[in-house]
């Protein structure tokens, strides 16, 4: 667990090499025309990126948890946005995997996995976030179908996506009356509110996502009735895991750029990267980064192995993962003085990109609350 076997090296090595070919020519880019590069994400596709976690027999790479979080982070040193965007696609699809009957799986894993179908992921609702068993979206059971009525915020992908995995209150109030449903792009009565304009994350969109008497085929129920809020915080878990990855890679490229950037730059008649001072912040940031990469690791093998004490880790490794890589980038827009704050340098896009991952997938108050808990039950 404390070395990577050659394999694990192997599949970070390829998404990183995807990232520095497909993903950093062009985040700057993609940040300013806030385009969503769905090209890039089927190439992405093309190398098993499309549903990492997903069985092999359902078209997926049938890779571990830890495989995921080192994919994670080394496309985020390319662009972190567009590897959430993809993290929050192959939470949707490993969820279907593990949670779907044989006709829900043969019928959207294959184009899942390639990326012909996109996937959003909505819980979060206008009126609840953090306590999101209070959804109110309501799934009324007609004949063979289910008839969707309600409103997700914040969907990210939402309008692009082909696929909306949407969490329903079915039955009575709080987690049991909750089930997952998966609705199609162009199913009559689903509809998106105008893209958000945001802080960061500008190559991906986010939207509302709208039901109005949306008729779902009841064999589009996930995992019966009544399971759809365990269902959706299984799911976290893993997509917490990978948000913390987003930021590590994020962090880790903002460090990379910035000790090459002290070299460069000098001032009082040496190159800065020769200030103590200097130094001692980076390694500082490095370090920080260092040891939320280890505990990720560690929350990860737990996923993989089932072990009871994992959504804790999960939530642990988020918060102190998604802390550490803002702050390395942060710490890296200081140390490039005022060209860390201009838009060509790139680093105050990773700043802003970052940001959100300490809100969203459970804010990292939710984190704590969540690892409070499990002390206080113990
Ligand atoms: P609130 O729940 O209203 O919280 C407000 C503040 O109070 C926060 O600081 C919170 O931490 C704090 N707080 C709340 N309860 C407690 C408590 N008990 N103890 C301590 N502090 C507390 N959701 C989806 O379902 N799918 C998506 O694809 C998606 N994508 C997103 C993309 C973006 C760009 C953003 C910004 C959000 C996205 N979200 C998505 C929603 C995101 O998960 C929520 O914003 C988040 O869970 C917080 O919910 P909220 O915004 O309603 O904040
Ligand atoms: N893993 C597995 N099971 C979990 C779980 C987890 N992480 N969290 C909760 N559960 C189970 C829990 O064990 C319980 O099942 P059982 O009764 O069988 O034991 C059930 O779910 C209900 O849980 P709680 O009783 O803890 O429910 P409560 O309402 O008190 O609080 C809380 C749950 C606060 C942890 C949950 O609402 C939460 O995680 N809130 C944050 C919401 C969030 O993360 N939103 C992210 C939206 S997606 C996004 O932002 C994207 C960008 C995609």
């Amino acid at each position: 667990m404390f070395t990577l076997t050659d394999e694990l090296q192997d599949i970070a090595r390829t998404a990183r090499d995807f990232a520095e070919e497909h993903l950093a020519p062009s985040a700057v880019e993609w940040d300013e025309t806030h385009h969503f590069p769905v090209d890039t994400l089927r190439k992405a596709a093309q190398l098993g990126m499309g549903g990492i976690t997903v069985r092999e027999e359902a078209g997926g790479s049938g890779l571990s948890r830890l495989a995921g979080t080192l994919v994670f982070e080394a496309l985020s040193t390319g662009c972190p946005t567009v590897a959430a965007y993809l993290s929050i696609h192959n939470m949707v699809a490993t969820m279907i995997d593990t949670f779907g009957d044989a006709r829900q799986r043969d019928r959207f894993l294959p184009h899942l996995c390639s990326m012909q179908f996109l996937a959003s992921y909505c819980l979060t609702e206008p009126g609840c976030g953090s306590d999101a068993a209070a959804l109110r979206t309501i799934a009324v059971r007609d004949g063979d179908a289910y008839v969707l009525n309600g409103v997700k915020q914040f969907i990210s992908g939402a309008g692009a996506s082909d696929v909306y995995l949407v969490m329903a209150r079915t039955g009575g109030p709080g987690p049991d009356g909750i089930s997952a449903l998966l609705v199609e792009a162009g199913t009559p009565g689903l509809s998106f509110g105008p893209e958000e304009r945001k802080m960061g994350w500008h190559a991906q969109p986010t939207r509302q996502v709208v039901l109005r008497d949306v008729r779902v085929p009841a064999a589009h129920l996930l995992g019966g009735e009544g399971r759809g809020f365990r269902i959706a915080m299984a799911g976290l878990n893993s997509g917490r895991l990978n948000m913390g990855a987003c930021s590590l890679g994020g962090g880790t490229a903002a460090l990379e750029r910035t000790v090459a950037y002290l070299r460069e730059r000098e001032a009082f008649g040496k190159p800065l990267i020769e200030s103590q001072a200097l130094q001692f912040r980076l390694a500082d940031l490095a370090t920080e980064l260092e040891a939320a990469r280890s505990l990720l690791w560690r929350a990860a093998a737990a996923l993989d192995a089932d072990d009871p004490n994992a959504a804790t880790l999960c939530a642990m490794a988020k918060r102190v993962a998604t802390d550490a890589g803002f702050a390395a980038a942060d710490g890296a827009l200081q140390l490039h003085g005022g060209y860390g704050y201009l838009t060509e340098y790139g680093i105050e896009k990773i700043v802003r990109d970052l940001r959100v991952h300490q809100i969203l997938e459970g804010t990292n108050e939710i984190m704590r609350l969540i690892v409070a808990r499990s002390l206080v039950a113990a």
